[in-house]
């Protein structure tokens, strides 16, 4: 297997679908206040998708193995110390919680895959602090991305700057190429050593999404078997935004208006 390089047509459907997913980012930040629950969150989502964005929700029934149980909601939900995978429930969230919601559409046969972190309320400087530094690790490992670079160069960019802000870094997940498939090739990791895994080039298309923790790297998975929280039980957070490499450096393509400003340390 190798990693699939798109072609002009492939980027077009690529771009629609990827902000698509931004837009429902933008359209749920509104309704994410105290009292709500993360399904009723998971409904509006899935309601925008289909009935406005006439496209399907990517993770609904989405069953990345046959060993697994198909995935029940459209989105997923992480509260606080839950990493990633997180599943809408009835709970309400809590004034002073860091919500994750990662959102996938596909239309068009392609996947655009995106996911940002949201205040419930006032929230904790510390909390603001861990999800302001997680957003700029990001972009830290996006601005390595140009033809001739390597994925490690993404991944150390992160590590490097997670840790030296006093935080680690989730290393059982990774971000992924993305496509016509939902999970393909590379993995792209969120820690490593410069110019080492393979060598990014013009046309591949994949997502970096770091997950960031307050305390340690550890991690457990609850119940479900499929959610993974800290395994000491600090906070988490994640953002991710789907890349496309240029000739010259990188296009974001899940980029929409009301996403955080884009940090000052990047020119485009
Ligand atoms: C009970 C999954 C299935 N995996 C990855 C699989 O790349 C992603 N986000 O950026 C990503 C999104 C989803 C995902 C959505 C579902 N899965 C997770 C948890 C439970 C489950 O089946
Ligand atoms: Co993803």
């Amino acid at each position: 297997m190798s990693i699939i390089i798109k072609n002009q047509q492939d980027i077009q459907y690529m771009r629609i679908s990827c902000k698509l997913a931004a837009e429902v980012l933008d359209y749920i930040e509104p309704f994410i206040i105290p009292g709500v629950t993360t399904n009723e969150i998971d409904k509006l989502c899935h309601d925008y998708i289909v009935n406005v964005q006439k496209a399907y929700p990517s993770p609904l029934n989405y069953q990345p193995s046959p060993k697994n149980p198909p995935y029940p909601k459209s989105i997923c939900t992480s509260v606080n110390s839950e990493i990633c995978h997180g599943i809408p429930n009835d709970k309400p969230l809590k004034n002073g919680d860091i919500l994750n919601v990662d959102v996938t559409v596909y239309k068009n046969s392609y996947h655009g895959d995106t996911s940002r972190m949201f205040y419930v309320g006032t929230v904790s400087p510390q909390a603001k602090r861990l999800c302001q530094i997680t957003y700029e690790s990001m972009w830290y490992g996006i601005n390595q991305v140009k033809p001739g670079n390597y994925f490690g160069d993404i991944g150390h960019a992160i590590q490097k700057y997670a840790e030296n802000n006093g935080y680690s870094v989730v290393e059982e997940f990774c971000g992924h190429g993305i496509g016509k498939v939902f999970h393909e090739e590379p993995q792209v990791l969120h820690y490593g050593r410069p110019k080492t895994a393979a060598r990014i080039e013009s046309g591949m298309i994949f997502t970096i999404e770091p997950m960031i923790n307050q305390g340690k790297k550890q991690i457990r998975f609850v119940s479900n078997g499929w959610t993974a929280i800290t395994k000491d039980r600090m906070l988490s957070a994640q953002w991710e935004h789907t890349v496309l490499v240029t000739e010259k450096g990188f296009e974001v393509l899940t980029i929409s208006e009301k996403m955080p400003p884009i940090p000052d340390f990047i020119k485009i």
